[in-house]
């Protein structure tokens, strides 16, 4: 910064003299200070807050089948979901629920509760309500930690 204004007061100096050929040079570097100003400010400005972590505190592995493939709208579809943990490893004694959420309209509520069925599986039945796109979204808890997963399945007409 000392550097920038020792320059700029010669050259207004100059330019003070009349000279055309000073006084360009003047706008020159005067607009050069601006713009070195203006990056030096952007610079001073704060970073945007973190965006909040989207992972769960607990980052398992979930698989979800579902029964019949594709599911049939109004029909009984089991769901079997198999939870692990960071390095692979099945766990048991979680508790699991599957939301399924139509992704196109709002269909309500519609939850199922998987029960534990030994080995990281777990087992729960339910209906999608209508045919079309919908997720199964499964929220599993152990632990006392939370991990979520989301899977995009495509329901058929009855
Ligand atoms: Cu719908």
């Amino acid at each position: 910064m000392n550097i920038g204004i020792s320059t700029r007061i010669p050259i207004r100096q100059r330019s003070g003299l009349g000279t055309l050929a000073a006084t360009w040079t003047g706008r020159i570097a005067a607009c050069g200070l601006l713009v070195l100003l203006a990056l030096l400010s952007a610079c001073d400005k704060p970073k945007p807050a973190a965006k909040a972590p989207v992972e769960p505190p607990w980052h398992g592995k979930m698989t979800l089948s579902v029964v019949p493939s594709p599911p049939v709208s109004n029909k009984e579809a089991t769901f079997q979901v198999h939870v692990m943990d960071e390095s692979g490893k099945a766990v048991s004694s979680a508790s699991v629920k599957a939301a399924l959420v139509m992704t196109t309209m709002d269909m309500g509520k519609n939850e199922v509760t998987l029960a534990d069925q030994g080995n990281g599986d777990y087992l729960g039945k339910g209906k999608f309500t209508m045919a079309g796109p919908w997720t199964v979204n499964v929220v599993a808890v152990a632990n006392g930690s939370r991990g979520q997963q989301t899977f995009p399945v495509v329901v058929h007409r009855e």
